[in-house]
C-alpha cells in the first residue's frame, strides 16, 4: 500500500514507438507488469484508468520512413494499429489507446510549452550545430553517428551510445558522420528552447527523497544522474516531424517557427495526459482527465524499462511541478531487460520473439504466465522457448489444468455436474478452507510491492493447495467407502477452482473466464476497463466458498493444452534463422590496395607444435609454430577462445614477414590468420599442405 492513502490511481505503460512491432521484451517492460497491476486493482474494485498510445514522432520515425521511402506518416499509420492489436491481442487492457499524431496531443503539448514558456521556464539559446550540407537539414539526434566520446564506441548515435548507455548530444559526438547522408557535417548557428534542468535539481532531490520505497534499480540511476548534475536539455529540434513549436512564440522572440519542432521527449510523456484527456471526452465529460492528473488524491504511476527512467523520474516530473497544479509520479517501477536464449534481444538482428507472431501460433496466457513468472523485476532475465514449454506443461497443464479438471470431472462422474454439499466438514477440509481464505491477503501484498514474480508464485500456491489436497484426500478412494467425505472432497476443491477464477485473472484472464464459465461462476468482477466500481465478487471475497451445494456446473473443458516438442522446436529454429540472415553488417570493406602491396604478404602453412598461457594474460597464448624452414615464437590474443592443448598439431596460416612485435615482456615473430564471426567466435584457417607451403 501507498504510504498515502489516495482516491484513484493513473496507470501509463510508456508510450511504444510506433516505428516496428512490439516483441516480448517490450512486453516483459512496461505492459505486461501494468496490466496485472491494474486488473487486480479494478478486481479490488479501486477507482484506476490506464492509458497508453503510440509514440509517433522522434527521429527514429523519420529514419525509418527515409529508409523504406516512405513519409513518416505512413510508418506510423502502418505501425500504430499492428500494436495495438498485439496488446490487444495479449490481453493489456488499457482504458485508451492513443497517438500522439492526433490533435489533442498536439493541443495539449503546445498548451504545455506555452505555460512554461510564459512562466519563463525556458531558455533560449542560439548555438552551433551538425548541418548536413548534402541534404540541407540540420542532424538531429540519431542522425549523427560518430565515436562516443565516453567509451570511444565508434557506432554511437548522437543522443546515445549504445555501448556505454550514456546519452549525448550531437555536438560532443567525435568524428560524426551524417546518417542521411555520410556527409562530414558542419557547424550552423541555430536556436533552441532549453529545459535548465539544473535548476531543478535541488527540488527533483526533495521529491526523489520523499520516496525511499522505489525500486533500488530505479532510485541508483537517479542518483548517477543527480551525482553528475542535471544539465540544460535542449526540447525544440529543427526537423520536419513533431508537435510544432507555437507560431507565436518564436514570433515573440525572433525565431523562425517553420521546421522547429518539440523534441520527442518532451511531448511523449505529455502524451499520457492526452490519452487520458481521450478517454474522458470518450466517456462524455471531457473534464473528468483533471480528477486523475490535478487532484492530491490521485496516484500516477509509470510502468516503463529502465532506458526510461531519467525522463520519468527527472524530466517529466520537472515539467509538471513547472507546470504547476499537477500531480508528479508516485511511483515508478521500472523493469531491467529481457534476454532470449541467452542473448541480449536485438530487433536489428532479429533476435526477438514479436508479439503478432507469437500470437499466431499460441495462446495469449501462456506467454502471459510465463513472462510474469520471469519478469526482469531487479535484473535482466531471460527468456527460452524450452522454459517456456516447461512452465506450460509442467505448472499451468500438470498443476493447475489438471486439479480443475479432475475436481470437475469428479463432480460430473459422482455428484450430477453440481456441487456436493459439505457435510460434518473434517478437520482437513476445515483446514484447507481456511487456508483459501487467507490467499487473497497474500497475493494482495505482493501486488501493491510490485512484485509481480511473487504475486504470480503466490497464485500458483492456490493451484498447489488444491492439487495437494485433492491427492491426499483420494476422492477415487472414499467415492466407494465414504460418500461424504467424498462429496466433502470435492465440495472444498470446486471452492478452490471458483476462488482461482477470480484470483488468477490478472495473469491468466483468457483462462480465468474459461474456468469461470466452466463453474458456472457469475457476478464475479470484470477485470476489464470501466467496470472496476461494479458490485459483484472482487479480491476480497475471493478467498470465501463461492459456490452453494446445488449449483449446476457448466461444461468441462481443456484449461491448458501441453506444448509440444516440435511446436518448440518451430520456435528455436524460427529465431535462429532469422537471427542468421539479418545480423549485423560485418566491418565495412577495406579499401582496395593494389597487387604489388598484396604481393608483400608471405602468408606459410604452419604447425602449431607446443602451445602455453601466458602469464598474468587472460588474453595471450605462447605458441611455437613449425613453418617448414624454421621454428617460430608467435604470441596471439586467442585464450579466451581456445585452451593450449586444442591448438597442439593444428595446421596454421601465418604471415610469416611481419616485424617482430613484443608483447608481456614477449617476442612474438609473427601472427597467426583467423576468421571471427559476428558473435566474435574465431576459427582457425587451415590446411592438409606441410609446414612451409605458401598461401597465395
Ligand atoms: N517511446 C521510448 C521507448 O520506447 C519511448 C517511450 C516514451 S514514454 C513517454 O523506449
Ligand atoms: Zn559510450
Amino acid at each position: 500500500m501507498p504510504a498515502k492513502s489516495f482516491k484513484r490511481t493513473l496507470i501509463t505503460s510508456a508510450l511504444p514507438y510506433a516505428n516496428g512491432p512490439v516483441h516480448i521484451g517490450h512486453l516483459a517492460g512496461a505492459y505486461l507488469p501494468a496490466d496485472l497491476y491494474v486488473r487486480y486493482l479494478r478486481l479490488q474494485g479501486r477507482d484506476v484508468v490506464y492509458v497508453c498510445g503510440s509514440d509517433e514522432y522522434g527521429v527514429a520515425i523519420v529514419m525509418r520512413a527515409m529508409a523504406e521511402g516512405i513519409t513518416p506518416q505512413e510508418v506510423v499509420d502502418h505501425y500504430h494499429p499492428i500494436i495495438r492489436d498485439s496488446f490487444d491481442g495479449v490481453g493489456i487492457s488499457f482504458d485508451n489507446y492513443s497517438r500522439t499524431s492526433r490533435e489533442i496531443h498536439t493541443d495539449t503539448s503546445q498548451d504545455f510549452f506555452r505555460r512554461l514558456s510564459e512562466r519563463d521556464e525556458f531558455v533560449l539559446k542560439r548555438d552551433e550545430q551538425l548541418y548536413d550540407p548534402e541534404a540541407g537539414v540540420f542532424l538531429a539526434d540519431r542522425f549523427v553517428r560518430g565515436t562516443c566520446p565516453l567509451c570511444g564506441y565508434e557506432d554511437a548515435y548522437g543522443d546515445q551510445c549504445e555501448q556505454c548507455g550514456s546519452s549525448l548530444s550531437p555536438s560532443e559526438i567525435k568524428n560524426p558522420r551524417s546518417t542521411l547522408t555520410d556527409a562530414v557535417p558542419e557547424l550552423r548557428p541555430t536556436t533552441h528552447w532549453y529545459l535548465p534542468l539544473g535548476d531543478w535539481q535541488a527540488r527533483l532531490e526533495d521529491y526523489i527523497k520523499s520516496h525511499r520505497e522505489w525500486k533500488p534499480n530505479v532510485l541508483g540511476q537517479i542518483r548517477a544522474w543527480f551525482t553528475d548534475g542535471l544539465r540544460d536539455r535542449a526540447i525544440t529540434r529543427d526537423v520536419l516531424w513533431g508537435v510544432p513549436v507555437p507560431q507565436e512564440i518564436a514570433d515573440a522572440v525572433g525565431v523562425e517557427a517553420k521546421g522547429k519542432v518539440i523534441y520527442v521527449w518532451f511531448d511523449a510523456p505529455i502524451g499520457y495526459i492526452s490519452s487520458t484527456r481521450e478517454w474522458a471526452a470518450k466517456q462524455g465529460d471531457s473534464e473528468r482527465w483533471r480528477l486523475y492528473w490535478q487532484d492530491d488524491e490521485s496516484r500516477l504511476i509509470h510502468f516503463i524499462g529502465k532506458d526510461n527512467i531519467v525522463f520519468h523520474t527527472l524530466m517529466f516530473p520537472a515539467m509538471l511541478m513547472a507546470y504547476g497544479k499537477y500531480v508528479v509520479p508516485d511511483q515508478v517501477p521500472a523493469n531491467e531487460f529481457l534476454n532470449i536464449e541467452g542473448s541480449k534481444l536485438s530487433t536489428s538482428r532479429g533476435w526477438a520473439v514479436w508479439l503478432h507472431e507469437y500470437l499466431e501460433d499460441f495462446p495469449p496466457d501462456l506467454l502471459r504466465y510465463v513472462l510474469a513468472s520471469t519478469l526482469p523485476e531487479a535484473k535482466d532475465s531471460a527468456f527460452s522457448w524450452r522454459e517456456f514449454q516447461t512452465r506450460v506443461n509442467s505448472e499451468l497443464a500438470d498443476i493447475l489444468g489438471n486439479f480443475v479438471n479432475r475436481a470437475l470431472t469428479f463432480a460430473k462422474r459422482e455428484f450430477g455436474n453440481c456441487v456436493p454439499p459439505l457435510v460434518d466438514p473434517s478437520a482437513t477440509d476445515t483446514e484447507v478452507i481456511e487456508q483459501l481464505s487467507i490467499f487473497p491477503e497474500r497475493i494482495s501484498a505482493s501486488y501493491e510491492r510490485f512484485r509481480f514474480r511473487e504475486a504470480v508464485h503466490q497464485t500458483m500456491g492456490v493451484a498447489r493447495l488444491g492439487n495437494k489436497y485433492f491427492n491426499d484426500q483420494a476422492p477415487w478412494a472414499t467415492r466407494k467407502t465414504d460418500r461424504v467425505q467424498c462429496a466433502n472432497t470435492v465440495h472444498v476443491s470446486l471452492q478452490i477452482c471458483a476462488a482461482l477464477s477470480v484470483l488468477m485473472e490478472p495473469v491468466l484472464p483468457f483462462s480465468a473466464a474459461k474456468l469461470r464459465s466452466m463453474l458456472r461462476l457469475e457476478g464475479v468482477r470484470s477485470s476489464l476497463p470501466g467496470s472496476s466500481d461494479a458490485a459483484g465478487i472482487g479480491w476480497a471475497e475471493a478467498g470465501s466458498c463461492l459456490l452453494s451445494a446445488g449449483h449446476v456446473l457448466g461444461r468441462k473443458e481443456i484449461l491448458f493444452s501441453k506444448v509440444s516438442d516440435a511446436a518448440i522446436q518451430r520456435q528455436i529454429e524460427k529465431l535462429e534463422s532469422a537471427n542468421v540472415s539479418q545480423g549485423p553488417p560485418y566491418a565495412e570493406a577495406k579499401p582496395t590496395i593494389s597487387y604489388d602491396d598484396f604481393a608483400k604478404l608471405d602468408f606459410r602453412m604452419g604447425l602449431i607444435i607446443s602451445a602455453e598461457r601466458v602469464l598474468k594474460s587472460d588474453k595471450l597464448l605462447r605458441l611455437q609454430v613449425d613453418l617448414g624452414y624454421e621454428q617460430r615464437q608467435i604470441l596471439a590474443g586467442v585464450a579466451e577462445h581456445f585452451e593450449p592443448e586444442e591448438l597442439v598439431g593444428r595446421s596454421v596460416v601465418a604471415v610469416a614477414n611481419l616485424a617482430p612485435k613484443k608483447m608481456m615482456g614477449l617476442e612474438s615473430q609473427g601472427m597467426l590468420l583467423m576468421a571471427e564471426d559476428r558473435e566474435g567466435h574465431l576459427a582457425l584457417i587451415s590446411s592438409e599442405s606441410e609446414p612451409g607451403a605458401i598461401v597465395c
